[in-house]
């Protein structure tokens, strides 16, 4: 007998979909053991946001919980780091957190805190094992890890201007007569706000992608701005000139809500149509219409990813585009304004989530953006314990970090639910709970609802999750820190003791109950109505944004920019494992080049390419395809490296250059070269 339950999907994603899991009972082939099973995913159909459906790679989330080669049982290496075909051999839980503690008390005691280092992303959103699984680090004091991977510049960049990140409600979407998708290639990222720009479609509103190559998204729009990559702040610029010099601004709101309208009037003032469109590669006709559809379109909804954030000057460019509603007025009227996240809704008392409150102001830090540098033996760590992340594929120049994680001296600690390329380097492998298997409380960045999953099916065979791991590790060196030792439940109580309006009525016996709950905002929620929670408490437009070249310009040896955007099968490298979603990728990773450079570069639709960069060098298939602009080409996805012919992970090109602003990661700044290779 099979039976649905509905749960909340864990993966960093703005949607996160509440999922009808389809369990059914039998005998689990990799350890004997009878129990349910995931068969099925599909969407919840009575859930306002994620209406019936579960994306195209999540729906393949059962063939990974199943996997033949998901660690069950803590493993140990027994070969070398070096040896092509890694090999492990299985140990108790006993063993195995015994001889860690041991050999981490061993480097507290002789060379401090700041000689093991965290180092995690959102492999799971879950507040409990996504974020309080860093008490026990914090309270040893080792280093705090800046997540700087994904989100930081679009974080510092929005909060300059508008201080806390909210978005528009995505029902009021429709309500839009012109939304721009901005450097987010939502139709593949974002997809269950795909509804929502048709509905608005059908109501009239047109829609235009601004994007360096013709993804999903910009084929789905009415209208395609194909902009050279890093020059948003110059078009958002030359928008917001035509706007001033056209009277279409609103200057009742622009009077009460924001601040320093003469810096910025006067950083668009030389952004003329012309120079607009040489900077950008648009035509001046683009550029006019462009302008003359934001000045003149009540409501526009604007959409930015994080795209544009992965260049050097990442960050001015993000607050550039998303100052324009701020210009416009248009966050007084429904579906209108702006949305890069929507996650400082979630008002949670996150005082003590992750051990917050241990965190001293001597404690060290590490950009986990500089993890090759992290890892140089120069820089002094003995031990890195990784989860929810694998770096020795997403991680920028990874053919270093990967020789980092190699070194004999070094203890590699890594928590996983698959043996990844990050894992097969462990010195451990201990094996993780999938959403499934543990309980946990969701968040979101894509809406406003909270989410809730009780512990669902048994753990297969050992897998434990991190918060267990580590309360483990803490008893074994003496770490009395109560916040270490929180259920779900004492975290649920914590987080949810606030007197916040947002959460009036949220209660944990609700949440279990429900399992999934709608943040308490009001009817008509119009994020920056009447100004910012800035310290001026207005929309900031000083210090005005400006438009730079990237240091890492293309030149004679570099003549292309690489970008790497997302893949439509996978979620970063999570899907990598399994080989349909390979398949439907196109079974090995392609660079998309366009015809001009294909010929001027020698290389041929099918034919292998080496892409070198000052970093690194890796081979890859050639698409030839008009899709993308002559000098950018375009490799969709962090694929496994085992997946390449040459079995490295494309960020073996990609640098550790950071943000203008918060420090971000710069994976679409990459330059490189383009010659005809042999597999
Ligand atoms: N299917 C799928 N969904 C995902 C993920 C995935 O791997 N696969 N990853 C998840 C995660 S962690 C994240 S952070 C999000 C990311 O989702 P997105 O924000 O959509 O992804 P980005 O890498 O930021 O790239 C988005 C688009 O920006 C374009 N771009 C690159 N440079 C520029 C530029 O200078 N200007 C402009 N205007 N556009 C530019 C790229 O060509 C790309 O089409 O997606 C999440 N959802
Ligand atoms: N070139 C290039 N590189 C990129 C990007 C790009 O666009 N281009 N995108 C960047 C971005 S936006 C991001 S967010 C990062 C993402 O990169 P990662 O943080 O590495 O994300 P994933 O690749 O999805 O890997 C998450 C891992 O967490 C594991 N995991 C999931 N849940 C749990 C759990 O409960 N416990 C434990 N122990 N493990 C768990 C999964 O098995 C998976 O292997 O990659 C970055 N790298
Ligand atoms: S990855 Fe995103 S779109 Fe896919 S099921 Fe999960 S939350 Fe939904
Ligand atoms: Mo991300």
């Amino acid at each position: 007998m099979t039976r649905d339950v509905l749960l909340t999907c864990p993966l960093d994603c703005p949607d996160a979909c509440r999922l009808k899991i389809t369990l059914a009972p039998g005998e689990d082939a990799r350890t004997g053991q009878y129990s349910e099973r995931m068969v099925k995913v599909t969407g919840d159909p009575d859930h306002p946001v994620t209406r019936g459906f579960a994306c195209a790679k999540t729906v393949h989330y059962p063939a990974r919980a199943n996997h033949p080669q998901r660690p069950l049982y803590p493993l140990r290496r027994v070969g070398q780091k070096t040896d092509a075909e890694p090999r492990f051999e299985r140990v108790t839980w006993e063993e195995a957190l015994d001889d860690i503690a041991a050999r981490l008390r061993t480097l507290l005691d002789s060379r401090g805190p700041q000689s093991i280092l965290r180092y995690h992303y959102a492999g799971t959103m879950g507040l409990m094992e996504g974020h309080h699984a860093h008490t026990l680090w914090r309270a040893l004091g080792t280093p705090e890890l800046e997540e700087t991977i994904c989100a930081s510049a679009g974080t510092a960049a929005w909060s300059l201007g508008y201080g806390t990140r909210y978005a528009p409600a995505l029902q009021d979407v429709q309500h839009a007569r012109l939304i721009v998708l901005w450097g987010i290639n939502s139709l593949s990222t974002n997809s269950h706000l795909t509804p929502h720009l048709t509905a608005a479609r059908k109501s009239g509103a047109k829609i235009v992608c601004v994007d360096p190559y013709r993804n999903r998204t910009a084929a789905y729009a009415d209208q395609h701005l194909k902009i050279r990559p890093g020059t948003d702040a110059a078009l958002a610029l030359g928008v917001m000139r035509e706007l001033f010099v056209n009277g279409w601004t609103d200057n009742d709101y622009i009077a009460q809500a924001t601040t320093g309208i003469e810096e910025l009037r006067e950083a668009a003032q030389d952004w003329t149509l012309g120079r607009t469109a040489e900077t950008t590669g648009l035509s001046v006709e683009e550029v006019r219409e462009f302008a003359h559809a934001i000045g003149t379109t009540r409501p526009t909804y604007i959409r930015v990813g994080y795209g544009m954030t992965r260049h050097e000057h990442g960050g001015n460019n993000l607050r550039a585009v998303t100052l324009i509603p701020a210009l416009t007025g248009d966050w007084r009227h429904k579906g209108g304004g702006c949305a890069l996240s929507s996650s400082g809704t979630f008002k949670l008392n996150r005082t003590h989530l992750g051990g917050a409150h241990l965190v001293q102001s001597d404690f060290s830090s590490v950009n986990m953006v500089e993890l090759a540098n992290a890892l140089e033996p120069a820089a002094g760590l003995g031990a890195l314990v990784v989860y929810n992340t694998n770096p020795a594929v997403v991680a920028p120049e990874s053919d270093r970090v990967q020789a980092g994680l190699q070194r004999d001296d070094l203890l590699v600690v890594v928590l996983e639910q698959a043996m990844t390329e990050t894992a097969r380097l462990a010195d451990y492998v201990l094996p993780a709970t999938t959403f499934v298997e543990h309980a946990d409380l969701y968040t979101s960045y894509g809406h406003h609802y909270l989410g809730y999953n009780p512990a669902t099916l048994p753990a297969p065979g050992e897998c434990r999750p991190n918060t267990w791991v580590f309360q483990e590790l803490g008893r074994r060196l003496g770490v009395t820190e109560p916040a270490l030792y929180w259920t779900v439940d004492d975290l649920l109580k914590n987080l949810l003791n606030t007197d916040h309006p947002f959460l009036q009525g949220v209660t944990p016996e609700r949440l279990k109950a429900e399992g999934s709950v709608p943040l308490n905002l009001p009817g008509d929620f119009l994020p920056y109505a009447d100004g910012a929670e800035t310290g001026s408490g207005k929309v900031q437009l000083s210090p005005a944004p400006h438009h730079r070249e990237p240091h890492a310009e293309l030149n004679d040896h570099f003549p292309v920019r690489l970008l790497t955007p997302p893949a439509h099968h996978f979620l970063n490298s999570t899907y990598g494992v399994l080989e349909n979603l390979n398949r439907a990728e196109g079974t090995e990773p392609h660079v998309l080049v366009h015809p001009q450079d294909a010929r001027q570069y020698q290389l041929h639709e099918g034919g292998y390419a080496s892409l070198q960069s000052e970093y690194g060098r890796v081979q890859r298939r050639v698409r030839v395809t008009d899709t993308t602009n002559p000098g950018t080409a375009v490799l969709e996805g962090t694929w496994w490296g085992l997946s390449a012919p040459d079995g490295k992970s494309i960020n073996a090109l990609t640098a550790q250059t950071l943000t203008d602003l918060g420090g971000g990661s710069t994976f679409h700044n990459t330059r490189i070269k383009l010659t005809p290779a042999q597999p």
